[in-house]
């Protein structure tokens, strides 16, 4: 009896603690992450990569214990990294965890300074302190997070930063699972899509400092160009009272362009008019060197520099055009996935990665099935690769419980505002995507049929949904164009509302195995049903197979080399014989770790043109051929 009354009362104090703890923690604001900490004259930044401690809490008692007071029995863990495969024994643990270090913070940065403090991700769920004083919350992997700290840190004395990370797959997240859905007891871990749920700090956790009177929140570049003279508009946000301020830009010969900013509120905007411009393409990836001032020009009170380079995006007709002249992806869909590292940023195999992407002659990539870190779309603007980027929103259905559909919805724009807000000011990302897959409940078997098997209901729901984020991607930046991507046997009208059509197709693979004559029949026909339809150009996004890497056999034996090179070659043959299809990118760049599943030997997708570790099956060698030696058609 005593005993339980012990209980109830633990139980009851739990409840009021973790409700207080709930009323401290504000959400993060898309606004913090618009610009990367930089290190420059003005700004400084610290990188807290490293190895921290770590604690599994299986139970949770780790906010009612205090554990952000200092954790109880900590063991090594390297940060950035996925802590799936770094602990012994917990590949499949997706439960609470908690992360901690300590840090002096310079003080050379207490005056005049408001201090951040910036996650690069945390895979799902984060909760944060400072020497054990709450500082924020953010839901969702994937893209970064920042609170600012300021009146939290200790001067002269090293600061405790804790924080919780869990992810757990739920059907009201994006990406989550599908409650009591067909897949439930159909892979382990239990996640509604096709790789492996790698948790924890994927990305680099940064402090920095800005000036704290006044400063740059904000900037956004736009380009276009007419003739020889090309424009680069800026957009500036500031903090604090101060009226002025400039932009300049330089070419690589020193050359300078510099335009007045004058402030009308927070906000200012300027053109910056560049004679006999060199405009950013994969053929020539020009980058142009932007400082952006407050203040006088002689003594700025902040600056911030960025590279972009001058380019347009559009589709005309059946076309799309970079810089005004028709343009074809050639190029692949790739995962951030690395043995040991999982998701944690690796990036020698980010480097790997754009050598072997030249060496097959790709132009470009999708970042299935989540926004990438931000060095990789730093060197695609350097090395001219063009990046559909993607928003995590993998595995959405439209069927199930109202509630766990409208807070997916919350999710997505809350991304989408997230991704535009970091990633707006690349040249190389050419284009946003809002999903991937997206499925109808009776997900149609025969795309030649035309049989498209949602209900009703269920199609109004999803048109509104998709619609909506296209919507909103548009009004965040209407310079790109917005897409989602659309799943084989999915019903063609939903992708009526994107600007080019993205598709992925399994024929030969997942239908018609084995039969490379039917396969090629349907997916051509399709093709130009789809066209038909949606007047549209077409990029398929996805198509390949697995093939395990040394596995030699005929051509039309599955999961060998020879296989997947043919299906290949198959499709890339067809897709030259359609000028509305406007880009193929194979599935996928690497093998890949997924959750255990039947159809998942190793607990692998083996579709890779490369092995895990980069080494290339006979399929890339076959690109190489194609798109570099013959430079075959357009492919
Ligand atoms: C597509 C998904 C992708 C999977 C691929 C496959 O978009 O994430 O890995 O199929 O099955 O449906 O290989």
């Amino acid at each position: 009896m005593r005993k339980m009354l012990f209980v109830s009362l633990v139980c009851a104090l739990n409840i009021i603690t973790n409700v207080a703890y709930a009323a401290d923690f504000t959400d993060a604001s898309p606004m913090d992450i618009a610009l990367y900490p930089q290190q420059n004259a003005i700004r400084n930044r610290l990188d807290l990569s490293g190895i921290w401690s770590f604690q599994l809490d299986p139970k949770e008692e780790g906010e009612v214990g205090e554990w952000f007071n200092g954790l109880p029995q900590p063991q090594s863990i390297a940060v950035p990294g996925s802590w799936n495969d770094q602990l012994d024994q917990q590949h499949n643990y997706l439960g609470c965890t908690w992360y901690e270090t300590e840090t002096f913070v310079p003080t050379a940065w207490r005056d005049g300074n408001e201090i951040f403090l910036r996650i690069g991700s945390a895979v799902y769920f984060a909760k944060v302190w400072i020497n054990g004083q709450p500082v924020g919350k953010h839901e969702g992997g994937h893209l970064p997070f920042a609170f600012t700290i300021t009146d939290k840190v200790k001067w002269g004395a090293k600061n405790r930063i804790t924080i919780m990370v869990e992810n757990k797959l739920r059907p009201d997240r994006v990406p989550g699972n599908v409650a009591g859905g067909a897949l439930a007891s159909q892979n382990y871990p239990n996640a509604n899509y096709d790789f492996f749920p790698y948790s924890g700090l994927h990305r680099a956790v940064w402090l920095y400092s800005v000036p704290k009177a006044a400063r740059i929140n904000d900037i956004t570049l736009t380009t276009t160009f007419s003739g020889t003279v090309g424009k680069i508009h800026a957009k500036v946000q500031k903090v604090g009272n101060v009226s002025a301020g400039r932009i300049v830009v330089a070419d690589r010969d020193g050359r300078k362009m510099e335009a007045q900013l004058r402030f009308k509120g927070q906000e200012a905007e300027a053109d910056v008019q560049v004679p006999d411009v060199n405009l950013w393409s994969p053929e020539s990836p020009y980058l142009y060197n932007v400082t952006v001032e407050l203040g006088g020009a002689n003594r700025p009170i902040d600056s911030y520099q960025l590279q972009t380079g001058v380019r347009t995006i559009e589709v005309q007709g059946d076309d799309l055009l970079l810089n005004g002249k028709s343009i074809t992806l050639r190029g692949f869909g790739k995962h951030e996935d690395f043995p040991i590292f999982g998701r944690g940023v690796a990036q020698p195999v980010m480097i790997r990665d754009f050598e072997l992407m030249k060496w097959v002659g790709a132009n470009s990539f999708r970042t299935s099935h989540y926004p990438y870190d931000e060095s990789v779309y730093e060197e695609a603007d350097k090395q001219g690769i063009l990046i559909i980027d993607e928003i995590p929103s993998v595995g959405l259905v439209f069927y199930d419980d109202p509630k766990d559909i409208d807070r997916r919805k919350v999710l997505c724009s809350q991304y989408l505002q997230e991704l535009v807000s970091r990633d707006k000011n690349h040249p190389s990302v050419i284009m946003w995507c809002v999903a991937n897959e997206p499925s109808p409940k009776n997900l149609g078997s025969n795309v030649m049929g035309g049989k498209n098997d949602a209900a009703e209901e269920e199609n109004r729901i999803a048109k509104k949904f998709l619609g909506e984020l296209i919507a909103e991607v548009k009004q965040l930046d209407p310079t790109r164009l917005a897409t989602f991507v659309g799943v084989m046997g999915g019903p063609a009208d939903w992708l009526d509302v994107c600007d080019i059509i993205t598709i992925n197709r399994y024929y030969g693979w997942y239908t018609n195995i084995g039969n490379f004559a039917t396969a090629e029949r349907y997916f051509g026909g399709e093709l130009d049903k789809l066209h038909n339809e949606l007047h549209k150009p077409i990029v398929v996004t996805e198509f390949g197979a697995d093939a395990i890497a040394g596995q030699h056999a005929n051509e039309d034996e599955m999961f060998s080399e020879e296989y997947q090179q043919k299906m290949i070659n198959a499709y890339l043959d067809i897709a030259n014989t359609k000028p509305f299809v406007k880009g193929m990118m194979i599935w996928a760049f690497a093998d890949f770790r997924t959750s255990q599943a039947l159809m998942r030997v190793r607990s692998m997708n083996l579709k890779g043109v490369f092995t895990q570790d980069r080494r290339p099956k006979m399929a890339a060698w076959l690109l190489r051929k194609r798109w570099v030696e013959e430079k075959k058609g357009v492919y």
